[in-house]
C-alpha cells in the first residue's frame, strides 16, 4: 500500500509535503510531488472514488490555501483586519471570536475543556459515549464529517461505535489548522486500520460549500455532519441562521446532522464555567490581544486589561468581555489604526448562547433538519441532537 503524504488544494494540486510517514514514501513518488503540478497534469489528484481502489487511505485538501491563491495576500490581510477595525470603531466595542485561536489560544482552550468548572466538554463526551452505538445503529453506514475536528477526540467515540457495528469507516475532518488536522489524521490511521480519511483544511463555510457540490460517494453515499461542543452557541443570530441553512443545503434528504448544544441552566454554574478559579479562561480571553499584537503589529499591554464573563438572562448567553483598566490608546500599526479605550470600557470578545431543547428542535425542523433522537445527561446540562435531512418543502431552503 502506498501512503500518500501530501497536501493538495481543491483543484487537486500538490501544495506541500508534510513530514508524516515520509520514510514510507517511495523516492519515485517523492520526486513526482516536487514537480510543479501545473507542468504535470498527471500529478493532479482529484477526489474520486477510484482513489481508494488504488490503496490510498487518506488525502488532505487545503481549501484555505486555494482560496488565498484567488485573492492576493495583501488584499486578504487587509480584509482580515477590517473586521478588527469595524469592531473597535463601534460605539460598543467588540472583536470576532475567531481571533482567540492562535496556537496558544487553542492550547488554552484545550486546558479549559479539562477544568472542573467547565462542564460542557466532559458532559458532551459522556453523552456521546452513551449514545454512539444508537447513533451508528440509526444512521447505518455513513461518512462522518466533522466541522472543527481539532484532535478528533469525540470522533474516536463515533468511529469506535461504527467499527463495532461493522460499518465501513470514512471520516472527513474539517479544521482551519492544517497542523492539528495532519497530526490527528496520522494518529487515527494507526488506530483504525480500515479507516479512510479525506481531511479539509477549511472554514466551516468553505467546507459546507464543497460538501454541497460533491456527488454522492458510490460506496458510502449517506453523510453525517457533526458539529459538536456547542460551538454553534458562539454564532451571532444571523450567523446561526446562515449556518443551519448551509448545513441543510449541503445535505441530501436522508443524510444526518449531529449537533451538540449547551443547555440553559442555573446562572451560578454558567458563570463559574467562564470565570474559572485557575484563571485559564481569563488568559484565553486576554490572549486575543496578544494575538492581535502579533498579527497586526499592535501594542496592547495585557496588564492594562482584565477578563469578565456574565450571563445575560434575557438573551440566554454568556457574554465575555475584555475591560480596559485605564484610559489608554492602542495602535495596530499594520492596519494604520489607533483605538482609544476609556477606563472601565468593555469590549465584547465572545457570546456563548445556551439553548432550550424544544425551541432548538423547532428551529432545526424549519431548516428541514427534524430531530430524530435527542440524547442528554441526567441533569439536562447538555444536548446532542441527531437530525435527519428531510425532503425539501417547496420554496424554503433549496436556494439558501
Ligand atoms: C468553543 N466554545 C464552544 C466555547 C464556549 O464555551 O462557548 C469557547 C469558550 N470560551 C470560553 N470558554 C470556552
Amino acid at each position: 500500500m502506498v501512503w500518500r503524504t501530501i497536501l493538495i488544494d481543491n483543484r487537486g494540486y500538490v501544495l506541500s509535503l508534510p513530514n508524516l510517514l515520509e520514510d514510507q514514501l517511495e523516492n519515485r513518488l517523492e520526486a513526482r510531488l516536487e514537480d510543479r503540478p501545473e507542468d504535470r497534469p498527471e500529478d493532479r489528484l482529484e477526489d474520486r472514488p477510484e482513489d481508494s481502489q488504488h490503496g490510498q487511505r487518506w488525502v488532505i485538501k487545503d481549501l484555505l490555501a486555494a482560496s488565498r491563491q484567488h485573492s492576493a495576500t495583501a488584499t486578504l490581510e487587509k480584509q482580515e483586519g477590517q473586521d478588527v477595525i469595524a469592531g473597535l470603531c463601534a460605539e460598543a466595542k467588540s472583536l470576532p471570536p475567531k481571533y482567540f485561536y492562535d496556537a496558544r489560544g487553542s492550547e488554552l482552550f484545550d486546558q479549559i475543556s479539562e477544568l472542573s468548572e467547565y462542564y460542557p466538554t466532559r458532559t458532551e463526551v459522556a453523552i456521546l459515549k452513551q449514545s454512539a452505538d444508537a447513533i451508528a445503529h440509526t444512521t447505518g453506514p455513513c461518512q462522518i464529517i466533522e466541522l472543527g475536528s481539532g484532535s478528533a477526540t469525540k470522533a474516536r467515540i463515533l468511529l469506535s461505535a461504527y467499527e463495532a457495528a461493522n460499518h465501513p469507516l470514512r471520516y472527513v475532518p474539517i479544521d482551519v489548522s492544517g497542523t492539528a488536522l495532519k497530526e490527528s489524521v496520522q494518529q487515527l490511521l494507526q488506530e483504525y486500520p480500515t479507516l479512510s480519511v479525506q481531511g479539509l483544511v477549511s472554514t466551516y463555510e468553505l467546507a459546507l460549500t464543497q460538501i454541497a457540490s460533491q456527488p454522492p460517494n458510490s460506496q458510502i453515499p449517506t453523510r453525517l455532519i457533526c458539529f459538536l461542543g456547542s460551538t454553534i452557541g458562539n454564532f451571532k443570530p444571523h450567523e446561526y441562521e446562515q449556518f443551519l441553512a448551509k448545513v441543510s443545503a449541503a445535505l441530501r434528504p436522508g443524510d444526518y446532522f449531529l449537533l451538540g448544544i449547551d443547555l440553559q441552566k442555573e446562572v451560578s454554574l454558567l458563570e463559574a464555567a467562564y470565570n474559572d478559579s485557575l484563571g485559564v479562561t481569563a488568559e484565553f480571553n486576554l490572549n486575543m490581544l496578544r494575538h492581535l499584537n502579533h498579527r497586526f503589529e499592535g501594542n496592547f499591554n495585557l496588564s492594562n486589561f482584565s477578563h469578565s464573563a456574565i450571563y445575560n438572562a434575557q438573551k440566554h448567553q454568556i457574554e465575555m468581555y475584555i475591560e480596559s483598566l485605564v484610559s489608554q490608546t492602542v495602535e495596530l500599526k499594520s492596519l494604520s489604526y489607533t483605538a482609544h479605550f476609556a477606563t472601565q470600557e468593555k469590549l465584547l470578545s465572545e457570546v456563548s448562547r445556551k439553548f432550550n431543547l424544544s425551541e432548538t428542535t423547532q428551529q432545526l425542523a424549519a431548516y428541514q433538519l427534524p430531530v430524530l433522537k435527542t440524547f442528554t445527561d441526567e441533569k439536562q446540562w447538555f444536548g446532542l441532537l441527531l437530525c435527519q435531512r428531510s425532503a425539501a418543502t417547496a420554496g424554503i431552503t433549496e436556494e439558501m
